[in-house]
């Protein structure tokens, strides 16, 4: 792609938008920044594009479709809905739309694992970076996972690992993973996407550029990710449960690889991971470190030394006996269900945040079974006591130091207290990791 001398609207100016105006800049576009927020609140991007080696215009507030006039492209930040104005306009009038990964793509040189899933995304990542770094071969692992895409596009790597989510797939064409991992789908992000058909079909787009060669992994357990297996032109490698001829499956005590006629065994005693659901990213970074070459002492090792990821099911500290867990990044019903099933004790529970309308209907079982008292938060704390409160002891607080306060005086000893949200947090904090370290710090304080 020739970018010299293109004008390249950069939509939504944040860590995406940023690099992209970087990016596209030093290949000597003519960058025009725009942002839906007022320009008071944007001054440091405003600062950042008037210091590009040609410097861009930019446009703060209400989208006016006039921003698009004589623009050659149009790369939208992954925050930004299809149904914005401007790339409806932009689409109308034929003018072409790619995301940052798209953009990567065009020009990046490493092969790619690319990771995408309802949940597990980043743990996989992580795994999969740490073994591939174990075998001695020079990795980044980026994109949705924090640093775009893009910022690793001139580096001097072997393979970058990407999590990618079903908005940074949305404007892919020739986006082409050697290896791709679709982890699962459960509901969410519903608030943009009109189903869970349309999620995940987006989240579909990974296999999109594939071609025979390339290698697919998919979880034979989830019906909507099996069933795409037919319509691939790569090879399909798949992880599940139950035993397999080909692929990864898990037994009693380790995770079984099959593949090419050999077997290799990877014990679960050396997986340091908790929960069932960790299994699951397991054998699917096995899948993907196979589909990479990479040997299985090197599995072995990085998965005997790997702690997990912050936020995700963190163990925090110990206090009157009880365990507490930051698990701010589950944000969605799926993930709350794995992090409950990785208990055997009760738990208290602390839900609430933004709600991302899927209902709350599937964790009944497990907050009746689980649960000895439910503390809610945020904006959707009324939507979320309609569906469970009736279940167990159930208490809405106003925010996360009296959500701790409370479940520090409902805690047992031999209890967990979780923070498990099932929900966004901008409602209450910019991401949800500045929550997981607000909840750390209330919790370190007690
Ligand atoms: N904006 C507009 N118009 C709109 C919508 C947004 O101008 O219609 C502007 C906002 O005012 C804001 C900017 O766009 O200034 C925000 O863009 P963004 O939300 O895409 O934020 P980035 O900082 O660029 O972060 C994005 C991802 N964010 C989202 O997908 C919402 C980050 O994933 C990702 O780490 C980062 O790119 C680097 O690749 C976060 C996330 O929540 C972790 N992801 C979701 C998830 O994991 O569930 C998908």
């Amino acid at each position: 792609m020739e970018v010299e001398g293109k004008r390249i609207l950069v939509l939504g100016l944040a860590r995406t938008g940023l690099a992209a105006a970087r990016f596209l800049a030093a290949r000597g576009a003519r960058v025009v920044g725009a942002d839906a927020r007022a320009e008071d609140q944007m001054s440091q991007a405003r600062d950042e594009l008037s210091r590009l080696p040609v410097p861009a215009a930019c446009h703060f507030g209400p989208e006016r479709t006039a921003w698009l006039d004589g623009v050659d492209a149009v790369v939208p930040s992954p925050g930004v809905p299809r149904d914005n104005p401007l790339l409806v306009e932009a689409v109308g009038r034929g003018t072409e739309v790619l995301s940052e990964i798209e953009l990567a793509a065009r020009f990046s040189r490493t092969p790619m694992v690319a990771i995408t899933g309802t949940n597990g995304k980043t743990t996989t990542t992580r795994l999969v970076a740490a073994v591939l770094e174990a075998a001695g071969l020079r990795v980044f692992a980026g994109g949705n996972i924090g640093r775009p895409l893009i910022e690793y596009v001139d580096g001097d790597w072997d393979w970058g690992v990407v999590e990618v989510s079903s908005f940074q797939l949305e404007w892919v064409r020739d986006f082409r993973p050697r290896v791709a991992l679709y982890l699962n789908l459960s509901e969410d992000h519903l608030d943009r996407y009109d189903g869970l058909s349309s999620y995940g079909a987006a989240k579909a787009r990974i296999f999109a550029a594939q071609q025979p060669g390339d290698v697919a992994v998919l979880n034979r357990d989830d019906p909507w990710v099996w069933s795409l297996q037919d319509g691939l032109d790569a090879q399909v490698v798949s992880f599940g449960w139950s035993r397999a001829e080909e692929g990864a499956f898990a037994t009693a005590d380790a995770i079984v690889w099959r593949g090419g006629g050999a077997e290799e065994r990877f014990p679960l005693s050396d997986v340091r991971l908790r929960g069932v659901h960790n299994v699951e990213n397991v054998m699917a970074a096995v899948c993907a470190a196979k589909a990479v070459g990479v040997e299985g002492r090197h599995i072995r090792a990085a998965t005997r030394r790997f702690p997990g990821i912050e936020h995700r099911l963190e163990f925090v500290r110990e206090l009157a006996g009880a365990r507490y867990f930051n698990d701010s990044k589950g944000t969605n019903v799926g993930a709350v269900r794995k992090s409950l099933a990785s208990f055997d004790s009760p738990i208290v529970l602390i839900a609430g945040g933004v709600d991302k309308g899927g209902g709350y209907g599937g964790l009944a079982p497990l907050i009746r079974e689980r649960v000895r008292k439910l503390i809610l938060l945020g904006a959707s704390a009324e939507l979320m006591k309609e569906a469970l409160g009736g279940l167990t002891d159930t208490l809405v607080v106003t925010d996360l130091g009296e959500a701790v306060r409370e479940a520090r005086a409902a805690a047992h000893a031999g209890d967990v207290v979780l923070l498990s949200p099932a929900c966004s947090s901008f409602d209450m904090f910019e991401n949800y990791a500045e929550r997981g370290r607000a909840f750390k710090e209330l919790v370190q304080a007690l």
